[in-house]
């Protein structure tokens, strides 16, 4: 077990709002969202960042951001999705275990 916000949130040991999961991956809503929908995509195996993930386990993030990406467009009537990946602390990484973003866009939401 670790102390990881994310694995426990994938234990179930924190409250979220999931979106979508499989054996692979776990989606769940940002709590602070940029914007309504805001969704982050993570793997259930804990890795720190784009440096670390297993390549089957990236296969399947970047699948589900995929298939995510036209389901939260359609759902929110959005006009367009951002997908984003901050990769250490230089970078932006807030959070350590690997996570992408999927922002949907709106009108006049700049
Ligand atoms: P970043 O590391 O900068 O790519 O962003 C991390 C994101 O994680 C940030 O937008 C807020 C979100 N976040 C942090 N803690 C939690 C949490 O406990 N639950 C949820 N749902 N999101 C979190």
């Amino acid at each position: 077990m670790n102390d990881c916000i994310f694995c426990k949130i994938v234990r179930g040991e924190l409250p979220s709002f999931n979106v979508y999961e499989n054996e692979k991956v776990l989606a769940f809503l940002d709590i602070h969202p940029v914007n309504p929908g805001h969704t982050l995509v993570i793997p259930k195996k804990h890795s720190p960042n784009i440096f670390e993930v297993l390549p089957e386990d990236w296969a399947s993030v970047t699948e589900t951001a995929r298939m995510l990406a036209g389901v939260l467009e359609k759902t929110l009537s959005a006009k367009g999705v951002n997908l984003m990946m901050n990769n250490r602390e230089h970078a932006g990484q807030l959070v350590e275990p690997t996570h992408v973003h999927i922002i949907p866009r709106f009108t006049d939401d700049t």
